[in-house]
């Protein structure tokens, strides 16, 4: 059982990121029993909720010409243009209905801004947004944060690298995550993530 000072950070495990959903993610409903038996060794258990308004800067649909995967500049930098996804109230934003993690003690959403897009769930794409997650979890004393979701080359990716630059010691469950992989992202994710101190382990191997 993790201690006290653990948080398990399961993100964006949505019906949009899995099979049938807009953006699905390749097996991204794999991760639900997964994170469910993960669940269970938490005390501590925090859900981040991609949340977006419709007619989001992050949507093709918002650019005229435009398709989903290309990359744009918008005023903070380049942003990946997806299909419509997570709508503010839609079923496809809501979370995976198998999700059974019932002790989970805070959602924070984000991407709620229409002209910002937010991978992580600590800064918003402007690199100065934030969600206030980092405030929450060092006013509960969390000194490890554990990440698992969707999809681990973006959203699992940010919010790990930002729980490290934030001073939380960081660890990514590799089964509990599946990723997107556009271009060899998924390489680069896990060779940054490395380079940030984040450690990888799987269920069978995280020891807490
Ligand atoms: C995500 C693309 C757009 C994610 C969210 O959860 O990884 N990816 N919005
Ligand atoms: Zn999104």
């Amino acid at each position: 059982m993790a201690d006290d000072r653990t948080v398990l950070l399961v993100v964006d495990v949505q019906n949009d990121f899995c099979p049938g959903g807009s953006l699905a993610v390749t097996d991204g409903d794999a991760v639900v029993p997964v994170v469910n038996t993960l669940g269970r060794r938490f005390r501590h258990v925090v859900l981040t909720q991609d949340w977006h308004p419709a007619g989001h800067a992050s949507f093709a649909s918002s650019h005229p010409g435009r398709k989903p995967f290309e990359t744009i500049e918008l005023a903070y930098g380049p942003q990946v243009l997806w299909p419509d996804h997570c709508v503010q109230g839609s079923t496809g934003a809501a979370f995976h209905a198998g999700l059974d993690l019932t002790h989970a003690e805070a959602v924070i959403r984000k991407g709620f801004r229409g002209g910002i897009d937010s991978y992580s769930g600590f800064v918003e794409a402007d690199r100065r947004t934030r969600t206030g997650l980092e405030g929450y979890l060092r006013e509960r004393g969390i000194v490890r944060v554990v990440i698992a979701g969707l999809a681990t080359d973006f959203c699992v990716n940010w919010t790990a690298q930002d729980a490290a630059r934030a001073g939380f010691e960081t660890v990514v469950v590799e089964d509990a995550c599946r990723a997107i992989d556009l271009d060899g992202s998924l390489d680069k994710a896990w060779a940054d993530m490395a380079a940030a101190g984040i450690r990888r382990v799987t269920a069978a191997t995280l020891a807490l």
